[in-house]
């Protein structure tokens, strides 16, 4: 039997379905309250099928006009690279969790200097700080953020030296990663559309966020010029795009979720060809390439719960969040929900007295405790009698489980991390289907893909599911989830280096 058929054979229950080894049977109650919340959660081929095709609808509404659900945003991206793109670039990047310094330098096709590349043949070199983004600021000013921001990108210059070698007259290039969807009317302008993975800032919506941060690089004097401002998404395929000639798509399965490819401009009709904008973004002469990446911003859809399958603890993610009614998909499938969604049907079970009977159950009360690396975790352990899940348990809750409540927990990570990889596939074969891709490399990152253990292969099953590949054991997929080499660094940089090609500068 081939792998789809037996893959469908599977389409019953989460008892044929499971990787887990069983521990415990479960109480008869429990038992079937696992029934009922594989029935919600568990999402079939036929369903996955229908996602899909509203998924496309909606990208290409994204594509007709401004202001649908999916915004598919313009990011005046107008090619791959050549693998030829050179210079040293400083790249900032603002994701869900971090903030990220690089000074990154491009060695484009000559061979890298031995004395600068840590590894051989490697076309970059990248020296980075991470700084974790403080919680208070996730929810606080503009000011704040762009002081923040502009602290952290003087120290790393000073660090570094860079603050003797550029001036205000020979700056830096400046590459920024803004991982929100903004809309763009050139490479360094992004009007921030709306606030996601739970950020709630003041000020910036509807704001240039190159303008804020212009103005706050200029009040410090910092000797920098910002080139870009790119999505995650882009950076991370123009990044594998650099090496790999295969690369379709830049997808992030992290905080957040979202994919880019390129689009035919033929194909954006909300883009007149005569636009003035393609014009002065287009290399000299006013030639296109004839193609532009578009960052899809797919985490809105389905934003009118037409056809997701969504359950009670997804809609109660909605309405305690910063932005009900948005981000609809992201909060289904993206790794700041599921932690929490485990944790909502957890409280729902010990409210309803069937687990945790006579604990303190205060901590699992406080909204995003459990982090989802936690899921990953205890599908991850093999230790004796899963003491690692006890442990990690009794810490993050404050008390020890029973057999069959480690069992219900086991299960639940499952069935809620298998749902969302299942979901994540949707994006991109809505991407493939509708632009006709049938094979490629969809270059990666975020935590969710590099650090879930089973994420990519869930992912794969459900695209081949969705697509009716005939996958066979030992064979490669037609189309398959590659890592993407550091978007919003070594991405950011090369997108910087082909605008400032285009502008006829070297950095
Ligand atoms: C990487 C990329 C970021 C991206 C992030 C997404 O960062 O460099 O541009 O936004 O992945 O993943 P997550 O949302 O899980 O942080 P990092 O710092 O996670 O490697
Ligand atoms: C943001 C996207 C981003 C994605 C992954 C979403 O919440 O809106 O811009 O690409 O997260 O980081």
């Amino acid at each position: 039997m081939s792998l789809s058929a037996h893959l469908v054979a599977q389409d019953s229950s989460w008892r044929q379905r499971s990787e887990l080894a069983a521990l415990a049977d479960l109480p008869p109650q429990l038992d079937s309250e696992l029934e009922r919340l594989d029935k919600e959660f568990w999402v079939s081929a036929e369903k996955l099928k229908e996602v899909v095709n509203r998924f496309r609808e909606e990208l290409d509404e994204g594509l007709q006009e401004n202001g649908r659900n999916i915004p598919m945003n313009i990011t005046w991206v107008h090619s791959l690279p050549s693998g030829n793109e050179r210079g040293t670039f400083l790249t900032l990047d603002l994701g869900g969790t971090n903030l990220r310094v690089c000074k990154v330098t491009l060695h484009g096709q000559e061979p890298p200097n031995p004395t600068n590349s840590p590894s051989p043949g490697q076309k970059f070199s990248l020296e980075q700080e991470q700084y974790k983004l403080p919680d208070h600021i996730k929810s606080s000013t503009a000011e704040e953020l762009w002081t923040h921001i502009a602290d952290k990108l003087s120290t790393f210059l000073s660090s570094k030296g860079l603050d003797k070698e550029y001036t205000k007259e020979k700056p830096m290039p400046l590459g920024f990663t803004f991982s929100y969807p903004a809309t763009q009317d050139a490479i360094n302008h992004a009007v921030l559309q709306t606030w996601t993975k739970g950020f709630d800032i003041k000020g910036v919506e509807g704001h240039d966020v190159a303008a804020q941060l212009r103005e706050k690089m200029a009040a410090r004097n910092l000797p920098l010029e910002l080139i870009c401002v790119i999505n995650d998404t882009v950076g991370a395929m123009i990044a594998s795009a650099y090496n790999d000639p295969e690369t379709i798509i830049g997808a992030i399965f992290g905080t957040g979720c979202n994919a880019a490819y390129m689009s035919s401009l033929s194909s954006i009709a909300k883009l007149s060809p005569s636009d003035p904008r393609l014009k002065s973004s287009s290399s000299s002469g006013g030639k296109t390439t004839g193609k532009m990446a578009i960052n899809c911003e797919y985490g809105a859809f389905d934003n009118a719960h037409a056809v997701l399958p969504r359950t009670a603890y997804d809609a109660q993610i909605d309405a305690a969040s910063p932005r009900p009614g948005e981000q609809s998909f992201e909060k289904l499938s993206a790794g700041l929900y599921l932690g929490e969604i485990f944790r909502l049907v957890l409280l729902d079970l010990a409210d309803r007295g069937l687990v945790f009977k006579d604990r303190d159950v205060g901590r699992l009360r406080q909204p995003y405790t459990i982090d989802t690396s936690f899921l990953s975790q205890i599908e991850d352990d093999e230790s004796a009698g899963f003491a690692q899940s006890r442990q990690m348990c009794r810490e993050t809750l404050g008390f020890d489980l029973a057999d069959g409540e480690v069992e219900l927990t086991r299960r639940l990570a499952e069935l809620i991390a298998v749902r969302g990889a299942r979901l994540c596939a949707c994006g991109v074969a809505a991407i493939c289907t509708k632009e006709g891709i049938t094979r490629g490399h969809v270059a990666a990152d975020g935590s969710v893909a590099n650090k879930h253990p089973k994420f990519k292969r869930r992912w794969a099953r459900a695209l081949g599911e969705i697509l009716d590949w005939d996958r066979r054991e030992g064979e490669e997929d037609p189309i398959v989830i590659t890592s993407a080499e550091d978007g919003s660094g070594v991405g950011c940089a090369i997108i910087a280096a082909m605008e400032m090609e285009r502008r006829g500068r070297r950095a």
